[in-house]
């Protein structure tokens, strides 16, 4: 095996986590037979960004309006991969865009790649290209920066690249199809990959594991249809195999679920847990499995009571969920549909059954008037004694509505009465204003519910750097 592929996993993301996406390309290259080569930029500027002040910039500013000096900076760390990438020699280079937020850092890459010459074949792919517009990776191709760039799901048309098996719908353009036997898929490849780099949860090394692609359920501010096209999912039986296996090859018991939801099918998720769960029972404490995700919260009827005793046997720890508004009326229009007495049952039952619970709120959604703000904000009165006893370990309250192009909220923009507003430190997404809101106010209201949020108890993720990313933003309001 001579020829290489070498994969790059761009900035910018909190790196919590074993990035997934390059694992499976790791993973396709070989069955190609291709030897893979690994670096994270992205856990590269995370770790950077605790050393110096412009690396926190790298880091804070998107690259957007950033200064020489943070410029130079990045360009300090890109050129270091890309001396790796030239040194290693590969036929081929593939880079992941995890977000939207890619490609600012993306752009600057690749047109380094390029400078510092690598003349070889170059392929993006991961979301951030999945919600590009045609513009944006059409003047990647036409710039010669890359050569491919991937829509959607990657495993196959990978595969078609690195084989020369073109045309494959998703390939230089957005036919791409979803897969659907999610059983068949690879499993990650985690060769190259500094394991002990990455955030420990409970002190222990965590991967990452993916049930399933897509959502069941189609929120406002969210693109994921766009992205996945529709819900697919992986066995319980497959999914219990993938996590059995990374025991016995890695020895890591602790595991981060990428999916959207990791309860989309029931069924499959009984599966599962149940399956897990005769594995703990029977396995020494030290190796027990324990697992987190995200998880949608359903009316309380759908229940039944075993599956509180499968969760917590099955060793979850935390489940990260989005009530994105404690106004029964916004939750509504952005298409969750639970009412604020199922989320109360919900918590009562996590609460009895020692489930923690991690809490994701959208501050500012399209249709949040400054009442239901104020109405949502009772939301961290009535939920304080969860704080206080750990039920709920921590808040999202995030950067404020972004309003991303094909989330069905876009598509209803002109219903919603959406202009935008020329900000120069925020971008398009961030910078939407109606009758309800402008990003001024938008700020403020995050910052108002930061602060009751805190004075009750409450931990906010990621406060600082949405802090220091605010103060951009005003700058240029
Ligand atoms: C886990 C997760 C996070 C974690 C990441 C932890 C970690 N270190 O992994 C955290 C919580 C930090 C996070 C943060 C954010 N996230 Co997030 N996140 C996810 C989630 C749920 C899973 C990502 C994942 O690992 N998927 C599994 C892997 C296998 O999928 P994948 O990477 O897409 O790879 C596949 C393809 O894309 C492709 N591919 C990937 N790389 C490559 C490379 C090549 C060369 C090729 C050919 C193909 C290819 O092949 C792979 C297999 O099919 C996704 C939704 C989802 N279910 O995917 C959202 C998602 C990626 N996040 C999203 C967003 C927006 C964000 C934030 C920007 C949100 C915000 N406004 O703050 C932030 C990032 C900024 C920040 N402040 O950190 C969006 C991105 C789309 C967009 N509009 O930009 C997604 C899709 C969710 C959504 N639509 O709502 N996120
Ligand atoms: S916000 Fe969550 S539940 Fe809603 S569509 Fe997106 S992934 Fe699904």
């Amino acid at each position: 095996m001579n020829k290489k592929v070498y994969l790059v996993n761009l900035p910018k993301y909190e790196a919590d986590t074993v990035p997934l996406g390059p694992a499976i390309m790791q993973s396709v290259a070989l069955a190609c037979g291709f030897e893979p080569h690994f670096t994270d930029l992205n856990l590269e500027v995370d770790e950077a960004k605790h050393n110096s002040k412009q690396a926190y910039d790298v880091w804070i500013s998107g690259l957007k309006n950033s200064s020489h000096g943070t410029m130079k900076n990045y360009i300090q760390i890109c050129n270091k991969t890309i001396r790796d990438i030239l040194k290693v020699d590969p036929e081929h280079v593939g880079v992941s865009f995890f977000s939207t937020h890619s490609h600012s850092y993306g752009g600057v890459f690749l047109r380094r790649l390029r400078k510092l010459g690598y003349f070889g074949k170059v392929s993006i792919g991961g979301a951030g290209v999945g919600v590009a517009s045609d513009e944006v990776l059409d003047s990647y191709l036409s710039a010669g920066l890359i050569d491919y760039y991937v829509r959607g799901d990657g495993e196959i048309a990978f595969e078609k690249i690195l084989k020369q098996q073109l045309p494959y719908p998703g390939v230089n353009n957005s036919n791409n199809i979803a897969i659907q036997d999610m059983d068949g898929l690879p499993r990650p490849n985690f060769i190259n990959f500094e394991l002990e780099r990455y955030p420990k949860m409970f002190d222990k090394q965590t991967l990452a594991i993916e049930g399933s692609r897509g959502c069941v359920r189609n929120c406002g501010f969210c693109d994921i249809k766009l992205l996945f096209l529709k819900y697919r999912y992986k066995s319980g039986q497959r999914l219990y195999y993938e996590i059995m296996f990374n025991v016995r090859h890695h020895d890591i018991y602790t595991f981060w679920f990428t999916d959207s939801l990791v309860n989309g099918n029931q069924k499959e998720f009984r599966e599962m847990l149940r399956l897990l769960s005769d594995y703990n029972r029977q396995a020494p404490e030290d190796k027990r499995i324990k697992w987190t995700g995200q998880y949608i919260i359903r009316p309380a009827r759908q229940y039944i009571e075993e599956d509180f005793d499968l969760l917590v046997n099955s060793g979850c720890y935390t489940l990260a969920t989005g009530l994105e508004s404690y106004s029964e009326k916004v939750r509504k229009h952005l298409g969750k549909n639970f009412s604020n007495d199922d989320i109360r049952w919900f918590f009562n039952k996590c609460q009895e059954y020692n489930i923690s619970l991690f809490i994701m709120l959208i501050v500012g959604y399209p249709t949040e008037t400054e009442e239901d703000f104020e109405e949502g904000l009772s939301f961290f009165d009535e939920f304080e004694h969860l704080a206080d006893d750990n039920t709920i370990t921590g808040l999202q309250l995030g950067e404020t509505m972004s309003l991303f192009e094909g989330s069905s909220a876009w598509k209803q923009r002109s219903e919603l009465g959406i202009t935008y507003e020329n900000l120069p430190n925020a971008r398009r997404y961030q910078s939407w204003r109606n009758a309800n809101s402008d990003l001024k106010q938008r700020v403020k209201r995050r910052l108002i519910a930061q602060k009751k949020a805190v004075q009750k108890g409450f931990g906010i993720r990621s406060s600082k750097d949405h802090m220091d990313m605010f103060k951009r933003w005003m700058h240029g309001l």
